[in-house]
This record gives C-alpha cells, sequence and structure tokens, in this order.
C-alpha cells in the first residue's frame, strides 16, 4: 500500500507539473480522419512494372526478377521472388530477358499475375 500511494503521489506531482493540457489534447485526435475503405481502388492495381528475369526457378513454381519501383505496394526497386500461377507463364521467357509484369499479393506472397517481354 505504501508503494501505491507513493506511485501516486509521483503522478500526481507530474500531473501537476506537466499539467492538464497533454491529456485534452491526446483526446482531441480528430476522429474522422483518414479512414481507408477496404477494397478501395487502387490507383496502380493494373500498372505493369519494368524489370529484369534474374532467374527461373520452374521447380519451385517462382522467378526471380529485378524490378523497378512497384507503386501498388509502395516498394522501391530491388530483385525478389514472384510465384508463378503456372510454370507455362514463362514458356518462351529465359534468364536476363526485360519485361513488364504485373504483381499480385497473394496470402502474404508476391504472385505473378502476368508477364510480358519487352521489345
Ligand atoms: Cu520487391
Amino acid at each position: 500500500m505504501k508503494k501505491l500511494s507513493t506511485l501516486a503521489a509521483a503522478l500526481l506531482a507530474a500531473t501537476a507539473l506537466t499539467g492538464l493540457p497533454a491529456f485534452a489534447q491526446e483526446h482531441e485526435h480528430n476522429k474522422d480522419h483518414e479512414h481507408h475503405v477496404n477494397g478501395d481502388a487502387n490507383e496502380y492495381e493494373n500498372t505493369k512494372v519494368s524489370g529484369v528475369i534474374r532467374k527461373i526457378d520452374l521447380e519451385n513454381n517462382k522467378v526471380t526478377i529485378k524490378h523497378e519501383e512497384i507503386k501498388k505496394y509502395g516498394m522501391g526497386g530491388m530483385t525478389m521472388n514472384f510465384r508463378l500461377k503456372s510454370p507455362k507463364q514463362l514458356d518462351g521467357f529465359q534468364a536476363a530477358d526485360k519485361i513488364r509484369f504485373i504483381p499480385d499479393k497473394v496470402d502474404g506472397g508476391y504472385v505473378l499475375r502476368s508477364i510480358e517481354k519487352t521489345e
């Protein structure tokens, strides 16, 4: 009990020092501020992303692509893996091909929705 009252006293002292406005401000937080509606159309949903195929791994159903910025996911340029919907997606493709593709996020992973060669 002694500890508690000491703590309470300390809190009171702190409150007295900082004053109440700190509390008030915190509760004035704007309730309506930016609520994002789920399923809101992402303006980059169908944007094609440029990249270069680094490695094709059909056994594991994935492809490594060095890609430019992916605005849909706020992702900068990097090299990363994408899961294939089907190994056939990469028929006629090989490492070092310059491509344009559309990624999708499925179950926390990235999937290659579509892919085409550039030039
Ligand atoms: Cu990435």
